[in-house]
């Protein structure tokens, strides 16, 4: 009997979970800086998420479901790769930087597409273009970009919507780019350039028509909006922030009715430029809210997967189809622009009483939970049992999650952070991972419901170690480090010894 069963454990853990026919399409929605508590299914009163509330309705809503940072490119840099973005110094990039990802690294996509799936990038990238050493050329050939590591397609926001260059590019090509007024990114003007010059809004704050902004978001003034980085020429190819969302649903639209009837399956990461700065909904989004611009751009972008999911349906795809939503980071308010979101109260920011972080402290950039504990919805129908689940998971643990799922086993170089986890996320698990790593500026570890954070230099002062309870204490209020010595000691044994290991958080945690 017990050979019996060690035989039929052997036979299950090396038998892939699908058959070629039944492989499921995979389509991300990925939000930007959209916090736990902006959906209607995650408590928010005062936004309607009709779309995402049905989503979550009809899948499994994680509550402790986390990105790997509480910014935008180490999130999406370890989604794609199973790596954390501190091992290779991945912060949050300016205008013009290179790609983060290497050719040749093992992707999400490119783990996809070994498994016979077509795949694409719809949407904000920000992860770099270019290869570091030849400065990109905007009007030739943009790359390396997502085409070299892995997506078959591409429709992108190169940068973030604060930044420039404000054009769309599709492919290796600028979208709609005149010849006759090229597009170049540099702090100065390139030499003989006559083409269109825009404001700088350090000399010309009447140019921000569309709202103020501050903190370096005044470099180039395009549509009236202040942005990060000068950009030149290329005025033909400007986006309109106002219709940018409507632009990527239809890209979605149009890429999923193109997969009606195909065998082979696809892999779709679609992700939103909504709800980062500078907000702009598009008009009929316009106090559908009872908030600013920021909520009533969660409403749009809640339009947005209403699209997609009804692109799926109406192509006959819903059914084989695991749609993810989740998002980069947690929330933030105006963030350098003055769009009327912020209402500061006595003890902390919020928006109009609407509290983006949910029951959670903190928000973007920063290290307590609101950073990096977002929304994550799965739905895959008659696989996923609607619900709710309180297991912990991350982002970082999807490529191996599906790596898992398709039979493709990892190498141990490849993806080195990223821990099967499949079981929490179809459902089957109600634990999920036990330690798990939050990235700000510093590194925090939860261990189960402890939470360890290392001292460390803060901006004024030397920041002591905290260590919190999140069962008896969620809100992160109560420090019981010198209440628990030994165990503060133990996480930071667990952090320097197998978390910054070389060998990568999966092989160490796993010794
Ligand atoms: C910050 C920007 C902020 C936002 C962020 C990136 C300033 C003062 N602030 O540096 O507006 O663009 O970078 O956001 O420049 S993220 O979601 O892409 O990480
Ligand atoms: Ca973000």
């Amino acid at each position: 009997m017990k050979m019996f069963t060690t035989i039929a454990a052997l036979i299950i853990s090396v038998t892939p979970l699908l058959s070629a026919a039944d492989k499921p399409n995979v389509v991300i929605i990925y939000g930007d800086d959209v916090g736990w508590g902006d959906l209607g299914c995650y408590g928010a009163k005062k936004i309607p998420t009709p779309h995402l509330d049905k989503l979550a309705g009809e899948g499994l809503r994680f509550t402790d479901g986390h990105c790997s940072a509480a910014t935008c490119t180490p999130s999406r840099f370890s989604m794609l790769t199973g790596i954390h973005g501190f091992r290779h110094g991945v912060r949050i990039l300016a205008p013009n930087a290179p790609m983060t990802i290497k050719p040749g690294t093992l992707t999400l996509p490119q783990l996809f597409k070994n498994a016979g799936y077509t795949t694409a990038v719809i949407g904000k990238w920000h992860l770099g273009i270019g290869d570091g050493n030849t400065p990109v050329d905007w009007n030739g050939d943009v790359k390396p970009g997502p085409l070299e590591i892995g997506f078959d397609y591409s429709f992108l926001l190169p940068s973030t919507n604060d930044r420039v260059p404000c054009v769309y590019l599709e492919n290796h090509r600028v979208v709609g780019l005149d010849p006759n007024d090229p597009l170049y990114v540099s702090k100065t003007k390139p030499e003989g350039f006559k083409g269109t010059v825009y404001p700088d809004g350090r000399k010309d704050r009447s140019a921000m028509t569309y709202y103020q902004s501050t903190h370096g978001h005044n470099h180039s003034i395009i549509n009236g909006i202040g942005r990060i980085g000068t950009m030149w020429g290329g005025k033909s190819a400007l986006w309109n922030d106002e219709t940018m969302a409507d632009e990527f649903a239809k890209q979605a639209r149009k890429y999923i009715s193109a997969r009606k009837g195909k065998k082979e399956p696809f892999f779709l990461f679609w992700s939103a430029a909504d709800i980062h700065v500078p907000r702009a909904p598009h008009p009929r989004f316009k106090g559908k809210s009872e908030l600013s611009y920021r909520g009533d751009a969660m409403v749009q972008l809640d339009w947005c997967a209403g699209e997609i999911t009804k692109a799926l349906e109406e192509n006959g795809l819903s059914k084989n189809t695991i749609v993810i939503f989740s998002s980069d980071n947690g929330p933030v308010y105006d963030d350098g622009y003055d769009d009327g979101t912020t209402v500061k109260t006595s003890t902390q920011e919020m928006d109009r009483g609407h509290d983006g972080s949910g029951p959670w402290r903190g928000g973007k950039y920063q290290i307590y939970e609101g950073g990096t504990r977002v929304p994550l919805i799965i739905r895959w129908p008659g696989k996923i049992k609607p619900g709710t689940s309180p297991a912990t998971v991350s982002q970082i643990d999807f490529l191996a999650s599906f790596a898992t799922m398709l039979g493709s086993p990892l190498k141990p170089d490849q993806a080195i952070d990223s821990r099967n986890n499949l079981n929490a996320l179809l459902g089957k698990d109600a634990q999920g991972t036990r330690i798990l790593v939050e990235e700000a500026k510093g590194i925090a570890i939860r261990d189960g419901e402890w939470k360890y954070i290392p001292a460390g230099t803060g901006k004024k002062k030397k920041m002591a170690g905290q260590l919190y309870n999140l069962k008896t204490d969620p809100g992160e209020q109560d420090n019981v480090i010198s209440k628990h010595p030994k165990r503060a000691q133990a996480m930071q044994k667990i952090l320097t010894a197998k978390i910054k290991s070389d060998k990568g958080v999966r092989a160490a945690l796993s010794e």
